[in-house]
C-alpha cells in the first residue's frame, strides 16, 4: 500500500479543465538550478545503458534505442521522480487512488532536430512491431490511453522544440493504431510536412490516419513553454507534437515522460518482448511500479524493491 500525501490533489475545477482540454499544467516540481544540477549529476548514469533493463545483453534483435525506456527502473533519481507526491497526487485525482507507472521515456531534441509529428496514442500498438496493444483497459471502461506526465529536464521553448497540444482533441482518435507503419531510419530529420521538419522517430505517423486526406488543424495548436523542473499532464489520446529544434541555441531540449494507468489496466498482456524502432528487447526484467494505493487486480508484475533489489521510495 502506497499512501498518498493528498497535499497536491487537484481541485474539482482543475479536474473539469483536464477533462475539457485533455491536459493540465505546467506545474512546478524542482527549482530550476536543482534540475540543472541533477541533470549534470545523473548524465553519466543515463549514458551508461548497461544497467538498463533493456541493455544490449537483453536485446533480442537489432540495435535498439529502447535503452532510453524505463530508466526509472535503474536510476534512483528517476525512481523517486515518478513517485513524487506533486505528480502522483495529481495523477491519482484523475485515475483514482490505485496507480501504476508502466513506462518512462526520454525525449531529447538536439540543435537542428526535427519536431515530433502530430500523434495520438490509445493502446500503444502504434509503433509495436507485433501490432499488439501494449495497454488494455477493462471492456466497460470509460477511458483508454494513459496519462503522461512530461517533465522539462531542460528549458523547453518554441525555439528548442517545446510540446504543442490541440486542446480538446483527446476524445476521438484520428489514427488507427492497428495499421502498420514502416520504420525507415533514413527518414529521420529528412521529411518536411507543410514546410515544417517533423517526423516520428523513423516512422511516418500519417500512415496511421483513419482518413488519408485529413490533416491536423494546426491553427488550434498551443505551445507549452516550460522552464527546467516543471511538468505538464496530458492524455496520450490528446493530439500532441513538438516544434523542431531551430538550432538558434546550442543547448538541447530534454523531456522525460512518465506514463500512468490505474491498476485494472493490463500492461503488455500479449507479449514478452518490446519491439519498436527497428529493435526488440526482452521484458524479462520489466515490471510496473505501484506509485499510489494498492493492487487488487494482480494483472501485472509489480517490481517490488524489497524483492528485486531496486530501490523505490516507499511512502
Ligand atoms: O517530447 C516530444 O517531442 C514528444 C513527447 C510525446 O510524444 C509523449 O510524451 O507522448
Ligand atoms: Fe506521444
Amino acid at each position: 500500500m502506497k499512501q498518498q500525501t493528498k497535499e497536491f490533489l487537484l481541485s474539482s475545477q482543475e479536474i473539469d479543465q483536464f477533462h475539457r482540454d485533455g491536459f493540465l499544467g505546467p506545474f512546478d516540481l524542482y527549482p530550476e538550478e536543482d534540475m540543472e544540477e541533477t541533470l549534470r549529476r545523473i548524465r553519466p548514469k543515463l549514458i551508461n545503458t548497461k544497467t538498463s533493463v533493456y541493455s544490449q545483453k537483453q536485446a533480442v534483435s537489432g540495435s535498439t534505442n529502447l535503452a532510453n525506456y524505463d530508466r526509472h527502473l535503474d536510476v534512483d533519481f528517476l525512481a523517486e521522480h515518478i513517485a513524487r507526491p506533486e505528480i502522483v497526487d495529481r495523477v491519482a485525482s484523475l485515475l483514482g487512488p490505485d496507480v501504476l507507472c508502466w513506462r518512462t521515456e526520454f525525449f531529447p531534441k538536439y540543435p537542428g532536430d526535427e519536431g515530433t509529428d502530430w500523434h495520438q496514442a490509445d493502446n500503444f500498438s502504434n509503433v509495436a512491431g507485433s501490432k499488439h496493444p501494449q495497454i488494455v483497459w477493462p471492456e466497460d471502461s470509460q477511458f483508454g490511453g494513459t496519462i503522461t506526465v512530461w517533465a522539462a529536464f531542460t528549458e523547453a521553448s518554441v525555439e528548442n522544440g517545446c510540446l504543442q497540444f490541440i486542446p480538446g482533441s483527446h476524445r476521438s482518435m484520428n489514427y488507427d493504431e492497428s495499421k502498420v507503419m514502416t520504420y525507415d531510419p533514413e527518414s529521420i530529420n529528412n521529411v518536411k510536412k507543410d514546410g515544417i521538419r517533423r517526423g516520428f522517430f523513423g516512422y511516418d505517423y500519417r500512415q496511421l490516419q483513419k482518413d488519408p486526406n485529413w490533416s491536423p488543424d494546426e491553427s488550434k495548436a498551443v505551445s507549452q513553454v516550460m522552464r527546467p523542473g516543471q511538468f505538464i499532464i496530458f492524455w496520450s489520446t490528446l493530439m500532441h507534437a513538438s516544434h523542431p529544434h531551430s538550432g538558434a541555441t546550442d543547448r538541447m531540449r530534454l523531456g522525460f515522460a512518465a506514463r500512468y494507468v490505474p491498476t485494472q489496466v493490463r500492461v503488455y498482456p500479449f507479449s514478452d518482448a518490446l519491439e519498436e524502432f527497428g529493435g526488440a528487447a526482452s521484458l524479462d526484467r520489466y515490471g510496473t511500479v505501484l506509485v499510489s494505493g494498492e493492487d487488487r487486480f494482480h494483472h501485472n508484475n509489480i517490481i517490488d524493491h524489497t524483492v528485486n533489489g531496486y530501490r523505490f521510495p516507499v511512502r
